[in-house]
C-alpha cells in the first residue's frame, strides 16, 4: 500500500512528488525538518580524486558494477548510527553521483530502507530530509520532502527538477541520519538516481563491489565522510 506526499516547492527551488510505503492517506507534509545550518566549509574530505576508478564500461543500469557477490543473498549497506552527540548532521550517508546535476535536469531517487528502531513524525514533518551536497560534506540546500524509516523493506521514491540557485553545485543527495537522535541502524539497497532518464549510480543493488557512490558519517569526530566499503554491507 502506498503513502503518498505531494512535496512542496520550497522557495521556489523544487517540486517533487514523493511516494513510500506505508498507509493510505493521502497528506501533503510541511517540508521536513532538515534546515539545520551545516558544515560551513567543512570538506575535509575532497574526494575530487576518488572516481577514478573504472566505470565497468558504462553499465548504467544501476544494478551491476565490479564483481557479483554471487551466493544467492541479498546484499544491502548498513549505517551503523550512534546517539547524537551534537547536531542532526553528526552522522550522514550519502549518494555521491560522479558529476553534479544542472539547473532543469530531471531527478528520480529512489531506494529501499528500512531501521531497527521505526523512526518517528516530528510534528507533522518527516524526521528524514534529504538534502543537496556538491561533495559530501559541502551542503548546499534542503530538497523539500522527507520520509521516515520502519523496520520493514519500504520503497521510497521522489522526483525533483531541479532549479540550481547561483552559485551552487548539487552532486550529492543527503541524510542527516542524526536527525532521529538516537542510537539506530538505517538499511540502504536498490539505491537508485536517474538523471534525465540515465541512471548514474552504480551498484545500487549492493550485489556488486563498488561502493564509489556511497558514503558515510558515523560520529562527528571522524576525519569526515568516508567511502562506504565491503564492511558496511551485510546479506541476508
Ligand atoms: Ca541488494
Amino acid at each position: 500500500m502506498k503513502r503518498k506526499f505531494f512535496a512542496l516547492a520550497l522557495a521556489g527551488l523544487v517540486a517533487f512528488s514523493f511516494t513510500s510505503c506505508g498507509d493510505d492517506d493521502d497528506e501533503t507534509p510541511a517540508p521536513p525538518n532538515n534546515n539545520q545550518g551545516q558544515n560551513g566549509g567543512d570538506n575535509n574530505n575532497n574526494n575530487g580524486g576518488n572516481n577514478g576508478g573504472t566505470n565497468n564500461g558504462g553499465d548504467n543500469n544501476g544494478g551491476n558494477g565490479g564483481e557479483q557477490q554471487g551466493n544467492g543473498k541479498n546484499h544491502f549497506i548498513v549505517v551503523d548510527v550512534p546517539e547524537m552527540a551534537a547536531n542532526p548532521w553528526d552522522s550522514q550517508f550519502w549518494i555521491n553521483l560522479d558529476e553534479p546535476v544542472g539547473d532543469g535536469d530531471d531527478i528520480v531517487i529512489s531506494f529501499k530502507c528500512k531501521a531497527d528502531v521505526e523512526t518517528p513524525q516530528e510534528g507533522d514533518n518527516p524526521v528524514f530530509g534529504l538534502q543537496w551536497h556538491n561533495e559530501p560534506s559541502d551542503y548546499q540546500g534542503n530538497l523539500a520532502v522527507g520520509h521516515n524509516f520502519t523496520t520493514k523493506w519500504e520503497p521510497v521514491e521522489l522526483t525533483d527538477k531541479v532549479t540550481l540557485p547561483d552559485g551552487k553545485t548539487y552532486k550529492s543527495i543527503t541524510w542527516n541520519l542524526n536527525n532521529f537522535a538516537g542510537e539506530n541502524k538505517y538499511y540502504f539497497d536498490d539505491i537508485s538516481v536517474k538523471v534525465n532518464g540515465v541512471e548514474k549510480v552504480t551498484n545500487g543493488n549492493i550485489e556488486g563491489t563498488e561502493f564509489k557512490n556511497f558514503y558515510k558519517k558515523t560520529n562527528e569526530v571522524d576525519a569526515g565522510p568516508v567511502v562506504v566499503t565491503a564492511d558496511n554491507v551485510k546479506e541476508e
